[in-house]
């Protein structure tokens, strides 16, 4: 995969609080750790509904990753792709990949929903009481699987081994979550900034936000 023609797709903007958590991060931060060169094709709002892009990705999102050619979705799929052709993201021992695959699976299954049902809650749902009536109750499941994560993460600084893929998803996942929930779980919060220090954490956000600012006044000027 080094030497792969590697290609993410990744928006050219998209509005304030969704700045830094489009999902090609997690594709370019895996790619970054891996040291694997991509290019990154910018797509302008709205293109991700038409037919070119559906033939690749059926529900009109991003990311995608094209490896030679062949287009992948589904940004937990595209990080597993990424993880088998790199030392750097995944254990040589057999049980230890085999517990990064629970993990990642883990965080887009167990952890995400929830996670996703509060940010729908809080930024998409129009009739702001009901969002309010129902925040508690989302909060309380949020809050039900990360004390669960504090069990298991206990005080490794990875949650499998060494750094791996799995911490990739965790992470970015975490990041979802409104502070007010991470307050009371210093060792996720502590968990979250030791992996977003991460260079190559650093160098994929700073290549999503790089686009944002470039485009803005044109979706500015839009209104
Ligand atoms: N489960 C998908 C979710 C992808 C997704 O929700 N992508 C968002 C951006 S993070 C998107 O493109 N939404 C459609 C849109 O903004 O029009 C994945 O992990 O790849």
């Amino acid at each position: 995969m080094k030497d792969s023609q590697l290609t993410v797709t990744a928006y050219d903007w998209v509005p304030g609080f969704a700045q830094g958590h489009v999902r090609d991060l997690r594709v370019r931060w895996a790619l970054e750790e891996a040291g694997f060169p991509y290019d990154v094709e910018v797509m302008a709002q709205g293109t991700q509904k038409k037919p070119a892009h559906l033939k690749r990705q059926p529900f009109g999102q991003i990311p995608t990753l094209e490896i030679d050619g062949q287009t992948m979705f589904e940004s937990g799929a595209i990080l597993w792709r990424i993880a088998e052709a790199s030392a750097a993201l995944l254990p040589d021992d057999a049980a230890a990949r085999d517990r990064v695959l629970s993990w990642v699976f883990c965080a887009l299954n167990t952890l995400e929903p929830p996670v996703g049902m509060l940010a729908t809650l809080e930024l998409f749902v129009s009739d702001k009481d009901a969002a309010a009536r129902l925040r508690p109750e989302i909060a309380a499941a949020v809050t039900g699987v990360l004390e669960r994560l504090v069990v298991a993460l206990g005080d490794k600084p990875h949650i499998v081994g060494h750094f791996t893929v799995a911490d990739i998803v965790l992470t970015t996942v975490l990041r979802d979550v409104p502070d007010d929930l991470l307050a009371d779980l210093p060792s996720l919060r502590a968990y979250v900034d030791r992996h977003t220090a991460r260079p190559a954490f650093q160098t994929a956000l700073a290549g999503q936000m790089t686009l944002f600012a470039e485009n803005a006044a044109k979706y500015e000027r839009a209104g």
